[in-house]
């Protein structure tokens, strides 16, 4: 069967939070797929050095450094993209933080920062990107949710209500821009050994018990996102909207 279906050629993708981890992963995978890659991150010289990396490794890239927070900054970068001819076809809202303590003991402020760097920061970047999108009558959205998107976990509560809301935000954005040639859909990664979980691994405890309620029994790997990504990057999922794919080793389908 014709690879071309998942063919990434001539496209470009910005990535939220690509720098490292997750986020790292899929711009990879989309780069090899044909993708031309807009590396983003808070911090100017990790950009800069994973788009090093990617070009060493042959790979298109370039860097777009801006704190996911900082609406003024994102409506500058995508003034900057317009400036520089360069039409983002696929956005990965990726960027995100954990934070971890009873919810009775989390001030507002760490409640708003969790809610501003994983949910609304995929709106403001979201709306930049669509508006552009509408135009040209095309475009991929994929918002990066969670097992959070379904289900809660003790201490974890801001992260949780933040992912619940990305797949309704998702849901969202397909419903009102379908029609204008978008697929807005999202991918809920399981348990994925990233540097957000090293306490969790670490612990002996949370081991046991997670890998009691994974059918896989084991942690995710980032590269292991990688196909759902570009699924939903590519002309493959053309008529498909407002989805959000699992990737978890089976763990939302067991009791
Ligand atoms: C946690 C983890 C989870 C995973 C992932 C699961 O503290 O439970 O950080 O939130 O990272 O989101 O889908």
């Amino acid at each position: 069967m014709s690879t071309s279906l998942f063919d990434l050629s001539g496209r470009t993708a910005l990535v939220t939070g690509s720098s490292r981890g997750l986020g790292r992963g899929i711009a990879e995978g989309m780069a090899k797929a044909g993708a031309r890659l807009v590396i983003n991150g808070t911090d100017p010289a990790r950009v800069e050095a994973a788009v090093k990396e990617m070009r060493a490794a042959g790979l298109s890239a370039e860097g777009s450094a801006f704190d996911v927070t900082d609406e003024a900054a994102i409506v500058g970068a995508f003034e900057s993209f317009d400036r520089a001819g360069i039409a983002i076809d696929i956005l990965v809202n990726n960027a995100g933080i954990q934070r971890r303590k009873p919810l009775v003991e989390f001030t507002t402020e760490e409640w708003r920062k969790v809610i501003e760097t994983n949910l609304t920061s995929a709106f403001v970047i979201g709306r930049e990107a669509a508006k552009r999108m509408i135009a040209r009558g095309r475009g991929k959205i994929i918002n990066i949710g969670s097992l959070g998107s379904e289900l809660a976990r003790a201490t974890v509560g801001p992260y949780t209500a933040a992912k619940g809301g990305i797949k309704t935000l998702t849901r969202s954005m397909a419903v009102e821009w379908a029609a204008s040639g978008i697929q807005a859909n999202a991918i809920g990664p399981g348990y994925m050994a990233t540097d957000m979980n090293q306490a969790l691994i670490q612990n002996p405890d949370f081991n046991s018990w997670l890998m009691s309620r994974i059918p896989s029994k084991r942690w995710g790997r980032p590269d292991e996102l990688v196909g759902a990504a570009i699924f939903l990057a590519s002309s493959a999922s053309d008529y498909v909207n407002g989805q959000i794919v699992y990737v978890d080793g089976g763990m939302l389908a067991a009791m």
